[in-house]
């Protein structure tokens, strides 16, 4: 029944039971399993994840934590088997597949169907006649793509976004295709995930990236750990808290929500703990700030730091600028102001400040609960100039530590992936290459989606990710997506922005991770940067999902020679060898001196980072302490619980990797079978008169009217009064395009001002 609407699936009834036992254990051992067979490769599966985040094998495409020097025989966990076994999957979607289905019709699927039809084979082209997609050449989608970036008036119109599990090779090959034909419309997922952390650390310490690297988990007294959920997002960063929670060090969480995985952990890689039954606590203490009150918690812990006279004096002398104006401000601070913006008790805070006082080593780690605000970098910079007063840079044990999302986010950004490139970078492209790149900066994610509403931007061509459903605002955002002349989709798995698509549309679909690459001279093997900044080596060996796949670099190239008749780059010379490509990148990027030597080593090497010798290249050559103060985090948090206004964070559940749905389960949350929930707080529930389990409509409110979505079942959880939490992608229509992080623009989606409302019939 080719044009028939789909049956609605039979979905199963949701059970929420509270979930008591530690993170990880036999059931992360069963779940991983089953991920296995739901994809039909027991065997094949098995004998991949033995080669995960090995020397000699490739790098998990979860998350990006790092990788344990010397390495064990078992480098993943259930999370990454999962996003193993959806790419490694036995299940294929060919042309019958599209021939079968109907643009309109996948549009009634929901994410976990479209995900779960398997690997693409070949390249479609989209058909309006049938409303299908169609079989197309290679060297046919190239000229086509060509002609039309050829036929805009300005290569500013075209737009060219990435996500982050493009390789470093693939990612320096992009940028300079994009940069030769003359744009610097470079936006990624990172705009919408660490920008803040990046912005803030740049501007305060002189590097975006983290200073810690692995061993330091092992010498801290302290760890802290603010809006992250690593239970569920960067499982293997449990072993690090484990072990160092086994040995006394404090392990401090700042989270509204009560995260199981911060609170109990079973190590699967532990025989001993799987076969006691037994678990580790984690964190020492567990704080639950309300939405968007870590900045208060920050100025709060610095005003009893400073009042204390609990400071590296010699540090802040030798190493800081800004202490006099920091502590004068902090002096004005009142502490009614602060308790109240954190929704914590100032015993609580300075509870938080002793630790780090009483602490000779100690890591602040962070993740989307603090990046995804209006006032993010103000809140990353507070909490850096906690690390900055108690000299908590360049000894063993310490430093600060975003925890990054997609496994090579970090690499793109170091090879030049980026809306607002240096212009040292772009003179080391000239000098290079030959040709005079753009220095206009381009669009970032949000300003793409502007760009193409109001006319600016025509094509949008994505390497990877899924561009359509992580973005904000999804009614606009799709809106934007439709006026597109033309849009391609380089992916691997089918998703919405297939679906959501251009008047002419693409999909080019690649060779993953686990996937032998095979080029003029031989198999190839590319590299990624963790969250450490440890570069290495990755290189699949599973045989292609199918023979039609192309590498991202083949498919660079191959539309850089469609596009750029007159380039001076050696495009098929550079394929032929990713040698070739990184010895381009040892010439261009600093810090990837002898790359190819450097690499090749087991365990790949560490990029240098200057804050780890306590070196702060910042235009003064110091680290600042940046005085922010508190106005406005009541008017971001949209007003307040007694007008009946919340405020929504969208977090991740435990089965899906982004806008990838591997199952309708959270499992440490208690819920089961159903992805549309709102948690809320009993008592708040019991205020506007609902029953537990009972059905609401969520709308957001924001300057420009109320954006809705519905039909969503409560869930009575522990977390602050005022607070809700639901999951992503589901509520991404209400989060407004314009709220944004202040200088970075990272889309609010952890603080959403929303209402609850009884289902209209
Ligand atoms: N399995 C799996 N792994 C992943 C991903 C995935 O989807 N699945 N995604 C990858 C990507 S791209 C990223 S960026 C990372 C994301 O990893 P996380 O940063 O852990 O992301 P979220 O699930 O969004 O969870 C954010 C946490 O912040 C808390 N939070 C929300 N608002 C606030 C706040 O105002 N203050 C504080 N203190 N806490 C708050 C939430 O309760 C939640 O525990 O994970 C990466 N790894
Ligand atoms: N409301 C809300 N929105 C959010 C967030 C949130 O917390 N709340 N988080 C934000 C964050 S942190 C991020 S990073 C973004 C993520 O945004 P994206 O990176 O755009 O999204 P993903 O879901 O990771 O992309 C998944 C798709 O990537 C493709 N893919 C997988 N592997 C490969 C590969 O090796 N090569 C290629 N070419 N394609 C591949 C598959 O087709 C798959 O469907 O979402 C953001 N959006
Ligand atoms: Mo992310």
């Amino acid at each position: 029944m080719p044009h028939s609407r789909p049956p609605r699936p039979q979905l199963p009834t949701p059970r929420v039971e509270p979930y008591t036992g530690p993170a990880g254990g036999w059931d992360a051992l069963r779940r991983s399993w089953q991920a296995l067979r739901d994809e039909h490769i027991t065997a094949l599966g098995s004998k991949t994840l033995l080669r995960a985040n090995q020397p000699t094998g490739f790098d998990c495409p979860g998350c990006a934590w790092p990788d344990k020097n010397p390495h064990s025989t078992f480098e993943f966990c259930e999370n990454g088997v999962k996003a193993v076994a959806a790419e490694a999957t036995a299940k294929r979607i060919d042309r019958r597949f599209f021939a079968e289905h109907a643009v309109s019709s996948l549009l009634e699927r929901d994410d976990l169907w479209l995900e779960a039809q398997g690997r693409l084979t070949e390249p479609m082209v989209y058909e309006p006649a049938s409303d299908r997609y169609q079989p197309i050449d290679w060297e046919d989608a190239f000229a086509l793509i060509a002609a039309e970036l050829r036929r805009l008036d300005s290569p500013n119109q075209a737009l060219f976004y990435t996500s982050g599990r493009t390789s470093n090779e693939a990612a320096f090959l992009y940028q300079l295709m994009v940069r030769e034909f003359g744009t610097n419309n470079l936006p990624d997922c990172s705009n919408m995930c660490h920008e803040p952390s990046g912005v803030a650390m740049t501007e305060q310490i002189g590097s975006g990236k983290g200073s810690v690297v692995l061993d330091d988990f092992a010498h801290a007294e302290a760890i802290f750990v603010f809006g992250q959920n690593p239970g569920t997002n960067h499982p293997r960063m449990l072993g690090e808290l484990r072990a160092a929670a086994k040995r006394g060090c404090r392990v401090v969480v700042f989270n509204p929500l009560r995260e199981r995985g911060l609170e109990r952990f079973a190590d699967p890689q532990s025989a001993v703990e799987m076969l006691s039954g037994g678990s580790t606590p984690i964190a020492s203490h567990y704080f639950q700030p309300r939405i968007g009150g870590d900045l208060a918690v920050a100025l709060g812990m610095a005003k009893w730091l400073v009042e204390q006279g609990a400071l590296d004096r010699e540090f802040i002398a030798a190493h800081t600028e800004g202490f006099e104006a920091l502590s004068d401000s902090l002096a004005a601070l009142n502490w009614q102001a602060i308790e109240q913006q954190a929704g914590l008790p100032r015993s609580d805070i300075e509870t938080a400040a002793r630790i780090l006082a009483g602490s000779q080593a100690s890591i602040l780690c962070w993740g989307m609960g603090i990046t995804q605000h209006r006032r993010s970098v103000a809140t990353i910079q507070s909490l850096i100039n906690l690390l900055l007063l108690r000299g908590q840079f360049g000894k063993p044990g310490a430093g600060a530590c975003p925890v990054r999302g997609h496994s090579n986010v970090q690499g793109d950004r170091t090879m030049g992936i980026y809306e607002k490139p240096s212009a040292a970078f772009l003179d080391a492209l000239n000098a290079e290459f030959g040709f005079a790149p753009p220095r206009e900066h381009g669009f970032d994610v949000v300003g793409a989606i502007d760009a193409l509403l109001q006319g600016k931007a025509q094509i949008l061509f994505a390497m990877g990710g899924n561009f359509a459903a992580a973005t904000p605002d999804s009614q606009r955002c799709h809106a934007a997506l439709r006026r597109c002349r033309l849009t391609v989709q380089v992916s691997t798995k089918l998703n919405r922005s297939h679906l959501v698509h251009g008047e002419q549309a693409l999909i080019l679909p690649c060779l993953g991770r686990t996937e032998i690459d095979l080029q003029a001279q031989g198999p190839q093997a590319v590299t990624v940067e963790d969250s450490m900044s440890m570069v290495h080596l990755s290189a699949g060996m599973n045989r292609p999902a199918s023979e039609q796949l192309k590498s991202e670099p083949a498919i660079v190239v191959g539309l850089a020679q469609a596009l750029l008749p007159n380039s001076r780059v050696p495009w098929s010379e550079l394929l032929a060898d990713y040698d070739r490509i990184r010895d381009r990148i040892s010439k261009v990027v600093p810090g990837f001196e002898n790359f190819n030597l450097r690499v090749h080593r087991p365990g790949g090497f560490h990029l240098d980072h200057p804050c780890r010798q306590r070196r702060f290249p910042t235009a003064s050559g110091k680290a600042k302490l940046y005085v922010h103060d508190l106005l406005d985090v009541q008017g971001v948090q949209g007003g307040g619980e007694r007008l009946g206004r919340f405020t929504l964070m969208t977090v991740r559940s435990h089965d899906q990797y982004n806008t990838t749905v591997y199952g309708l389960d959270d499992r440490y949350r208690g819920v089961n079978g159903e992805r549309r929930v709102c948690f809320i707080h009993p008592d708040d529930r019991q205020a506007l008169g609902f029953g537990a389990g009972q059905r609401i409509d969520i709308a957001s409110h924001w300057h420009d009217g109320e954006r809705w979505v519905r039909d969503f079942l409560l869930v009575d959880y522990d977390l602050p009064r005022g607070c809700l939490a639901s999951y992503f992608p589901e509520t991404n229509p209400l989060v407004p395009l314009d709220s944004v992080a202040e200088r970075a623009g990272t889309p609010a989606s952890k603080s959403i001002p929303v209402s609850l409302h009884a289902r209209s019939a």
